[in-house]
């Protein structure tokens, strides 16, 4: 029986690319562009399944196009917001994604820049490089410390969770908002909120950890910024839309927030221009899974649910 050909639009680790050419006919975009939604369609015609990362849209638009050649969708990826779920299920096409294998990266990446931000990194930093460090004194770059401090998990699922166990070791009060409680196990002390604002009333640190949904999209905005402690820091390794970031320079400038650090942005790749400007936004380039074992992990995963689905079986992590 002939290969499946799949196509993987983005240069995934070089593991991944080994393991996928030896059971697929692959098309590989070597050159790591983004494709555009009429490259995504036109190569659906040619291909049994994609790998594709975050970056490739398949809109409702996008889906209504796709060839009938195309059956599955394996992302390179836990969040499938770039995905519309429903159009593509309409179209009969299957959908993965690649949970649990980054959530010790990204957690970790959480906790970089919720250090970061509440130690003035990126102003102590610019300091010293630039030689303009030429004072000391005991009320010189004093920050917020997190040991002891709360920290308020928006979405305890396996990012939150992680992030909790390692926020847990420097001495933190974990409290958190989900859909449904945790059990105990799970918990690990945590204390739940049924509600929101309950949860960012007690929120000196806040890490948003939940899908980027219409539901969760501007989930902090003027208003829920308002109910945080005064002073607090704000953390987001989800997905930039969770944000409004008009809502966050204002809460910067009233002093609501005291910083912020943030691995994602509403416009990627670029972020957001006018954060620039401000040293108590310390700000990553969307790199929250970018270790070289959580690639691998994150691409053999997806070749795991291919190979499932072109098996005849239900791929592991089929949405
Ligand atoms: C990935 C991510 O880098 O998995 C996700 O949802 O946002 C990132 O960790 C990216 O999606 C790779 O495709």
């Amino acid at each position: 029986m002939a290969r499946p050909v799949i196509w993987i639009p983005r240069r995934l680790s070089d593991a991944t690319l080994k393991r996928a050419e030896a059971s697929y006919e692959c098309i590989i975009n070597w050159e790591d562009g983004l494709s555009t939604a009429d490259e995504i369609v036109a190569m659906s015609a040619v291909v049994d399944g994609i790998i594709p990362c975050h970056s490739e849209l398949f809109t409702a638009d996008v889906a209504a196009r796709l060839d009938p050649r195309l059956k599955i969708i394996a992302n390179h990826s836990v969040g499938v917001d770039h995905c519309d779920l429903s159009a593509l299920a309409a179209r009969g096409i299957a959908v993965t994604n690649t949970p649990d294998v980054l959530s010790d990266a990204t957690a970790e990446i959480a906790m970089l820049l919720m250090l970061g931000a509440a130690r003035r990194a990126i102003e102590g930093d610019h300091l010293v490089r630039t030689g303009a460090w030429n004072v000391w004194s005991p009320s010189f770059m004093v920050g917020k410390q997190v040991t002891g401090a709360r920290l308020g998990i928006i979405g305890m699922g396996r990012v939150g969770r992680a992030f909790a166990a390692k926020a847990r070791g420097f001495g933190m009060d974990i409290h958190y908002f989900n859909r449904t409680r945790l059990s105990a196990d799970l918990e690990q002390g945590a204390t739940f909120h049924s509600d929101i604002e309950n949860l960012l009333n007690v929120s000196d640190f806040l890490s948003l950890h939940c899908p980027a949904t219409p539901d969760t999209t501007g989930l902090m905005n003027a208003e829920s910024f308002g109910m945080l402690p005064d002073g607090a820091v704000v953390v987001n390794t989800a997905r930039g839309a969770l944000i409004d970031e008009p809502a966050l320079l204002a809460a910067l400038h009233n002093g609501k927030l005291s910083a912020a650090g943030l691995d994602c942005f509403s416009s990627e790749p670029g972020g957001n221009p006018e954060f620039a400007a401000h040293q108590s936004i310390f700000m990553l380039p969307h790199i929250g899974s970018a270790t070289v074992q959580t690639r691998d992990a994150m691409g053999f995963r997806a070749l795991d649910n291919l190979d499932a689905y072109f098996a005849g079986k239900t791929p592991g992590d089929l949405l």
